[in-house]
């Protein structure tokens, strides 16, 4: 079994409802053993599509979660585009740009996987190639391993939180600190 960090963001419909559906789907994957859920926070969009301010798009509900699996990488991330799937994200049509911008039900990336580093096309880059750039990561990953070293970077999550400069905001929300089921 391989511990696994993965990002939970959604920016349209029932964030929070969305987002407590993505974890019972985690649940029920034969594969996966679910571990922990970070808080919820409400963070301004990181990128806006190109001629779009930020102020234009919905601010995300975010959260990092933490799974053991026995799945390899791509198996995994084939589970995790089902669950986004089913969940109601439509990949629209268009560009490369047009769908990283678009508006999203639901989007699951995976931070970490173990101490891997891999580079496996477009898609599967671990660790994730922004993580250490944004606080909507940083912030609610630091709530579940703040010791965490990155295999790469050789700094702990602490501190890539200590040295991040990040200007969009994230907001501890008001929510319970148990939002999901366990
Ligand atoms: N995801 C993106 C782009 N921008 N901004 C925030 N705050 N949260 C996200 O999850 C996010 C984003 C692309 O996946
Ligand atoms: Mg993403
Ligand atoms: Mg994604």
């Amino acid at each position: 079994m391989t511990r696994v960090y993965l990002s939970l963001g959604s920016n349209a419909g029932d964030r929070l409802g969305v987002l407590r559906s993505a974890v019972q789907r985690l649940h029920g994957l034969p594969a996966v053993r679910f571990l922990d859920a970070s808080r919820l926070y409400d963070a301004e969009p990181w990128e806006s599509e190109p001629g779009q301010t930020a102020g234009e798009q919905p601010w995300y509900l975010n959260c990092v979660v933490a799974i053991e699996t026995s799945l390899a990488p791509r198996a995994l991330l084939a589970e995790l585009q089902t669950i986004e799937t089913s969940l109601g994200r439509t990949r629209p049509q268009g560009t490369p740009e047009a769908q990283r911008f678009a508006a999203r039900t639901l989007d699951i990336d995976i931070l970490f996987y173990g101490d891997e580093v891999l580079s496996a096309g477009d898609d599967l880059q671990v660790p994730h190639l922004l993580l250490a750039e944004r606080g909507f990561v940083l912030r609610p990953l630091a709530d579940l391993a703040p010791e965490l070293e990155h295999p790469a970077l050789y700094r702990s999550v602490r501190e890539l939180l200590d040295e991040l400069v990040d200007e969009h905001d994230v907001r501890a929300g008001d929510y319970p600190t148990r939002w999901f089921e366990d």
